[in-house]
């Protein structure tokens, strides 16, 4: 009985057996009711321990199950700094890369005066590649649900075109010099920027030393101390630009001017490419993505040029831009007084936003002083019959709507500032 009792384990039981029999009253054993609830209750309580533990084991593995099932997500970021001589194509370049206008582009040097950065996010699930897609979109791809995922958001920053230290103009071209640095420090991928049709046409020496002079500024970030470890160097990628205007012959010249600008700045890469047609920005981009940083929440050091870690994907998630509606607007009229106007206006002029607001019909409404410091500058820029300004109040408003998705209505008043 007792090793039945054992076989079946019912321990409780076994033992109120043993003690009916110690007792020696066998006959108790007929008059007594076998104890059954005990022995029941321990059967059940062992049942459902076995059923639990079954459940449980269902459970887990309906959890694996689940867990193999949900895709598999991962985060990588990589802040990109463009940095290059005025006019080489800087500004046309992030706008490509980003696949929407956050920076002004005119055929005039010293457009940009500021950093201006963007975000590019793209998802990869099964190899397949999806560039800042919707949230429509991220719900209706369910099918894809046990594929690994890898997010990759791109920071990509615009700077002021760099000269080398001998070609100062003046104290604002060296504050903006010492800007583009600035921001480049803070990347962990650099692209160099040169205008290769300019550079084959015309060889301009102050090109060649500006790159010697980007590759010892390079280096000495990479030899900065980050927190108490070493910093990485940044990746430095040289983008031959405007590659669409090399035509015939001379676009094996191209190799040649790779070769001896490599010789100076030791890139890690070289792309040709047209950020006019687009030709090239794929690869760089693709390239730009493979060297991104997966991410850690904690802030860590010890890559990219100097201010390490990852933690700005996590601020970036929702800033697509340095820019919000009243500061983009003024991008965009900025772009459209360089392209429109000539001489110094261009330069003299600054623009005041005035007020941004949303109206009931939900188009916005944006104003903006232009102010300039003459009262002749100020009839040049309104124009004869206002023809200037409302080519510049058209034109950016129209691009406003593209890139807004938005009715605008745009109030432009040209004034004279009181000198200071
Ligand atoms: N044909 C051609 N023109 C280009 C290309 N990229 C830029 N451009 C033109 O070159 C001029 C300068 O471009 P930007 O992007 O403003 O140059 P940038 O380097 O930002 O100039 P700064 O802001 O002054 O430093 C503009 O007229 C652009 O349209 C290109 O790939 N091909
Ligand atoms: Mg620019």
């Amino acid at each position: 009985m007792a090793s039945a009792a054992r076989a079946l384990g019912w321990g409780e039981g076994l033992a109120q057996w043993r003690r009916v029999a110690l007792l020696g009253l066998p006959s108790l054993r007929s008059q007594q009711p076998a104890p059954t609830i005990p022995f029941y209750s321990t059967y059940l309580s062992r049942k459902l321990r076995k059923q639990q533990q079954h459940q449980a084991v269902v459970v887990e593995k309906d959890r694996d199950r689940d867990r193999d099932r949900e895709p598999k997500r991962s985060i990588k970021g990589l802040r990109v700094g463009l940095i290059g001589a005025p006019n080489a194509g800087k500004s046309a370049l992030t706008n490509v890369l980003l696949g929407r206008k956050v920076t002004a582009v005119s055929g005039k040097v010293n457009t940009t005066t500021s950093q201006t950065f963007g975000v590019v996010t793209s998802r990869r699930v099964a190899g397949h590649l999806q560039v800042n897609e919707s949230e429509q979109e991220r719900s209706e791809e369910k099918s894809n649900e046990c594929s690994p995922e890898v997010t990759t958001r791109l920071m990509i920053f615009d700077t002021p075109g760099v000269v080398d230290h001998k070609h100062y103009r003046n104290m604002r071209q060296r504050e903006r010099v010492s800007d583009a640095y600035a921001t480049a420090a803070l990347c962990d991928a650099l692209v160099f920027v040169v205008d290769a049709e300019r550079q084959l046409r015309k060889p301009d020496p102050r090109v060649e030393r500006l790159v010697v002079e980007y590759r010892r500024e390079v280096e000495g970030f990479g030899s900065g101390d980050a927190g108490g470890q070493a910093a990485a160097m940044p990746k430095s990628v040289l983008a031959m630009n405007k590659v669409d205007l090399v035509r015939g012959s001379r676009r094996g010249d191209l190799l040649d001017l790779a070769r001896r600008l490599n010789d100076l700045g030791s890139f890690d890469q070289i792309f040709m490419v047209s950020s006019l047609k687009g030709t090239g920005t794929e690869d760089l981009l693709a390239y730009l993505r493979s060297v991104s940083v997966p991410h850690r929440t904690e802030e860590a050091v010890g890559h990219g040029g100097g201010a390490g870690g990852t933690g700005w994907l996590s601020q970036c998630e929702d800033e697509e831009s340095s820019h919000d509606h009243s500061s983009y607007a003024v991008e965009l009229v900025k772009e459209q007084v360089y392209r429109r106007l000539n001489g110094e206006i261009p330069y003299v002029l600054k623009i005041k936003p005035v007020s941004t607001k949303f109206l009931r019909d939900g188009s916005l409404r944006i104003e903006q002083d232009l102010l300039v410091n003459h009262m002749k500058k100020k009839k040049i820029v309104v124009g004869r019959k206002g023809q200037a300004i409302g080519q510049i109040g058209c034109r950016a408003r129209a691009e406003l709507e593209k890139q807004l998705g938005l009715k605008v209505h745009l109030i432009l008043n040209v004034k004279v500032r009181k000198q200071d």
